[in-house]
């Protein structure tokens, strides 16, 4: 009995005196396009998962309240005078990024992108949602389903300076030129609604007005996806012009009943928050450095390994329709 309490005792200041060290967490900041976006809320919701899977991660959620790259920039600023462990951005410019992030990394803070990526010169690795070439063809693809791949199209995307809209929008009219089964599509503009909703939402009026013979809006950003999908619905084109893009299952459902969108596609960003985490502590811990083969292990994701110029990938998008979208609204 007294031996057992003995152990216990011993147990309890081992505790104690280790608590400190425990308390040493890794702090690493997770910066997106900008606050107030639901896909980025789901990827934190995924990184905060992945800390405390991993434990002794402290994730700071943070990015300026509109998409633009200096927004970005002071607040890598103040995290380098914090001292954070790691950071982890969803870029709102590939190249105007490079100096400031360059500088963190000569203080010792290791720096990745995800979603939208930095070039490379100015981080380790990025950790893309899925291949752009693959997204960008099914964007066309799943537009030409909805128009019955014939008529006029235009995109409302996110800010003009976004890495991985304007990689999709890129391969988007590289499929509309060379794959003769698009020959009878028409990209007539492509506008940027800045991941706002109200922008958005005028971009998408205007598109209507001025093009009276659209069949479709594509809108790559979970932000103007909506947006674009309540403007068809204002202007009574239902039916007549329809929605598909990139959006969240949870804020495009009731769009997909009224029949404004046949179809959609889109990764789990909770999954992206999630390894983007493990990738950043695999970082820290040098496990890697960006070299091609290298391997990080991400928890239930399994094994993720490192492309050519630091590329990592997740997998293809789900696509999304009246059948499965009920499946799916509650999960992001
Ligand atoms: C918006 C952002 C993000 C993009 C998604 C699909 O939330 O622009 O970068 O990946 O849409």
């Amino acid at each position: 009995m007294r031996k057992n309490i003995f152990t216990l005792i011993m147990a309890f200041v081992l505790f104690v005196t280790a608590a400190p060290a425990m308390a040493k967490d890794l702090k690493i900041a997770l910066i997106v396009k900008n606050l107030g976006n639901g896909f980025f809320e789901a990827c934190d919701r995924g990184a905060q998962e992945a800390a405390q899977e991993i434990g002794g991660i402290e994730v700071i959620y943070t990015g300026p309240t509109t998409p633009t790259a200096e927004g970005q920039i002071e607040i890598i600023r103040s995290l380098i005078a914090q001292k954070v462990d790691g950071i982890i951005i969803s870029a709102n410019d590939p190249d105007s990024l490079v100096t400031i992030t360059k500088k963190a990394m000569r203080r010792g803070i290791p720096v990745m992108s995800f979603d939208s990526g930095v070039a490379e010169a100015g981080r380790v690795v990025h950790m893309a949602p899925s291949d752009s070439q693959f997204i960008g063809e099914q964007q066309v693809e799943l537009m030409g389903q909805a128009i019955g791949y014939k008529g006029e199209f235009a995109v409302v995307s996110a800010s003009s300076q976004a890495t991985n809209q304007n990689e999709w929008i890129g391969y988007m009219k590289d499929a509309l030129a060379k794959n003769p089964k698009y020959k009878d599509m028409k990209l007539v503009a492509v506008t940027y609604g800045d991941d706002q909703t109200d922008k958005s939402y005028r971009e998408a009026l205007a598109l209507i007005r001025k093009y009276p013979n659209l069949k479709g809006i594509e809108a790559p950003t979970s932000v103007g996806f909506p947006a674009s999908a309540k403007a068809v619905m204002d202007e009574g084109k239902v039916g007549r012009i329809f929605v598909t893009g990139l959006g969240l299952p949870s804020e495009v459902a009731g769009y997909v009943k009224k029949d404004v969108v046949r179809n959609f596609a889109l990764w789990n960003p909770v999954d992206l928050g999630y390894s983007s985490v493990f990738i950043m502590k695999g970082i820290v811990g040098k496990e890697i450095s960006g070299k091609k083969g290298e391997m990080v292990k991400a928890g239930r994701m399994g094994e993720i390994s490192v492309r050519d110029g630091g590329l990592m990938v997740m997998g293809a998008p789900f696509v999304f329709n009246a059948e499965n979208i009920d499946d799916w609204s509650s999960v992001f």
